[in-house]
C-alpha cells in the first residue's frame, strides 16, 4: 500500500499565546528539515507554503479572550486547509503556530471522519489540558482552550467553526503528558470525562502500559489524529517554548509514544504546535521535533525495518 502524501501547512502566528515567537515555528521547522526527512523515508512530502491571517493585536482579554476575532480568522483559514488536503486524500501536518489552532485543524478532521464513516481518536500530547473556559482561564490566551471548544464549550464562533457543535466528544480524544491543569480547569476536565494519562499516572505504570491503553481500541476504521504540543517534552530537551513545564517526558519516552503510535499505522493527520524558536537554543527543540515526527512515521530507534 503506498502510503498518502503529505501536505505541510503553515500557520505561522501567535495569536493564542503568552509569550511571542510561535509565528516562527513553521519556518524552524523547515529549517529543521522536516520535508527532507520524511522524503528519505520514502513518503512523499508537499509543502503547501504558509496560511495569511491577521497579525497579533498584543491585546489583554476582552470578556475572558485575548484576541478572539483574530483567533477565529486563523482557525478558519486551518479548517479550510486542512479539510482541503485531507479530501484530495493527503496526509496534512499543521506547522503551527500555538495551540490554539488545533480547534480548526481538528475541526476539518472530525468532519472528515464523519463523511468517510471513519472512527476519530485525538492523541493529545501536552504539558497542559487545554480545557480552560473565559471563567476560568488565568490569562484569557486562547491556546489554554482549544480541547473545551472542540467539545462544545466556549465561545460560539470557535464552537461552531465547522457549523454544528460539538465536533467531537471528550471519548474520542486521550490526553498524554499532562501535568499543568488550572484550578477551575480542573473541576471541568473531571465534569466533562476527558481521558487524562498525566504525569503522575505515567510515572506510576510506565509509558509503554500508559500508551497501549491509550491506543486502546484503534483499528483498521479509525483516524488518528496527532495533536503534538512541542511543551509536552520535558524542558531539558526542549526548551523552545513559550511555556516550560518542569517533569514532562524525557527523549526515550517521547521516542516510544511516537514509536507505538506509528506501529498502529493509522496515523491520518498531525498538528506540531507551540515551537517557540525565540526561546530556543541554535534550534535544537525545531530539530527533535522533526526527530520525532521522523518516528511517527516509522523511523524506529531499534533494529526493526
Ligand atoms: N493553562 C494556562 C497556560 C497554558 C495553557 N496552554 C499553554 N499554556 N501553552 C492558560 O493560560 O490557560
Ligand atoms: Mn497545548
Ligand atoms: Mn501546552
Amino acid at each position: 500500500m503506498s502510503a498518502a502524501t503529505i501536505a505541510l501547512i503553515g500557520a505561522p502566528t501567535d495569536i493564542g499565546a503568552g509569550h511571542r515567537g510561535a509565528s516562527m515555528g513553521p519556518e524552524a521547522l523547515r529549517v529543521a528539515g522536516l520535508a527532507e526527512a520524511l522524503r528519505e523515508r520514502g513518503l512523499q512530502v508537499i509543502d503547501a507554503g504558509n496560511l495569511v491571517g491577521p497579525v497579533n493585536p498584543w491585546q489583554p482579554p476582552t470578556e475572558g479572550y485575548r484576541h478572539l476575532a483574530e483567533v477565529v480568522a486563523w482557525n478558519r483559514a486551518v479548517m479550510d486547509a486542512v479539510y482541503g488536503q485531507l479530501r484530495q486524500g493527503r496526509l496534512p501536518i499543521l506547522l503551527g503556530g500555538d495551540h490554539c489552532l488545533g480547534v480548526g485543524s481538528i475541526t476539518a478532521v472530525a468532519r472528515h471522519c464523519r463523511e468517510a464513516g471513519k472512527k476519530l481518536r485525538i492523541l493529545w500530547l501536552d504539558a497542559h489540558a487545554d480545557f480552560n473556559t473565559s471563567d476560568v482561564t488565568p490569562s484569557g490566551n486562547v491556546h489554554g482552550m482549544p480541547v473545551a471548544c472542540l467539545c462544545g464549550l466556549g465561545p460560539q464562533p470557535l464552537t461552531h467553526l465547522g457549523g454544528s457543535a460539538p465536533a467531537i466528544q471528550p471519548a474520542d480524544i486521550r490526553q498524554i503528558g499532562i501535568r499543568s491543569v488550572d484550578q477551575g480547569e480542573k473541576r471541568l476536565v473531571k465534569e466533562y470525562g476527558l481521558d487524562i494519562y498525566d504525569m503522575r499516572y505515567i510515572d506510576e505504570i510506565g509509558m509503554k502500559r500508559a500508551m497501549e491503553e491509550a491506543l486502546e481500541g484503534v483499528d483498521a476504521d479509525t483516524h488518528v489524529h496527532v495533536s503534538f504540543d512541542v511543551d509536552f517534552l520535558d524542558p531539558a530537551i526542549a526548551p523552545g517554548v513559550g511555556t516550560t513545564v518542569p517533569g514532562g517526558p524525557n527523549y526515550r519516552e517521547a521516542q516510544l509514544v511516537m514509536e507505538m503510535i506509528a506501529d498502529t499505522g493509522r496515523v491520518g493527520s498531525i498538528d506540531i504546535v507551540e515551537l517557540n524558536p525565540a526561546f530556543d537554543e541554535h534550534n535544537r527543540t525545531g530539530q527533535l521535533a522533526v526527530d520525532l515526527v521522523e518516528s511517527l512515521f516509522g523511523k524506529s530507534t531499534l533494529m526493526r525495518d
